[in-house]
């Protein structure tokens, strides 16, 4: 069992988006299954950091500049959106925006962001990290986590995969395994 402690723990919600769910512009198979999980957490944690990938139109990592992605995240957009079930407190939760310049991408919620400092001025130790998609945003978030020195775990149920190959989310938490994170499940949590 893992006891929270709301007064040195986060919760951290990654990009639950509509472009990351079923019928999303860059769909992670059973993304929107992420939401009942992370809403029952929520409730649990006095801090809350939840974030939105938020590109421009042109962004680096859309095929129409020689990245990888379709258009997704489009700022202000319908798929930018948090998926509409997610029910986290609004009023309290901090909200990243990340992947905003045009030229850099950023799968990290720490890459070019404050939230390593928003987090040490919460005086957060620990970081139960949730959302999607677990082989990109989720795997770079956990790991500047840790090299920031943040204990982290991540939440088994609370996460899932693009898979672009077979394979790739379960090496991803693999790797946040080998870099120090524990992995853990809701049930196992409070
Ligand atoms: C993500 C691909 C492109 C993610 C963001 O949130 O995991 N994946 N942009
Ligand atoms: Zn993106």
């Amino acid at each position: 069992m893992i006891k929270i402690n709301p007064e040195k723990d986060a919760l951290v919600v990654v990009d639950v988006q509509n472009d990351f769910c079923p019928g999303g512009a860059l769909a992670v198979p059973e993304g929107n299954r992420v939401v009942p999980v992370i809403n029952g957490l929520a409730p649990h944690f006095k801090h809350v950091f939840y974030t939105q990938d938020w590109h421009p139109a042109s962004h680096i990592s859309f095929k129409e500049q020689g990245g990888i992605w379709p258009p997704h995240c489009v700022a202000d957009t319908k798929g930018a959106a948090l998926h509409p079930n997610l029910r986290l407190d609004f009023e309290k939760a901090v909200q990243v925006k990340k992947g905003v310049e045009p030229d850099k991408e950023a799968y990290s919620g720490f890459q070019r962001t404050d939230l390593a400092e928003r987090l040490r001025k919460a005086n957060i130790k620990r970081l139960m990290v949730t959302g999607l998609a677990t082989d990109y945003c989720v795997k770079s978030t956990v790991l500047d986590a840790l090299k920031a020195g943040f204990k982290v775990i991540v939440v088994k149920d609370a996460i899932r995969g693009v898979e672009v190959k077979p394979g790739d989310s379960a090496a991803a938490l693999d790797e946040m395994t080998r870099a120090g994170a524990r992995v853990s499940r809701f049930s196992d949590i409070i």
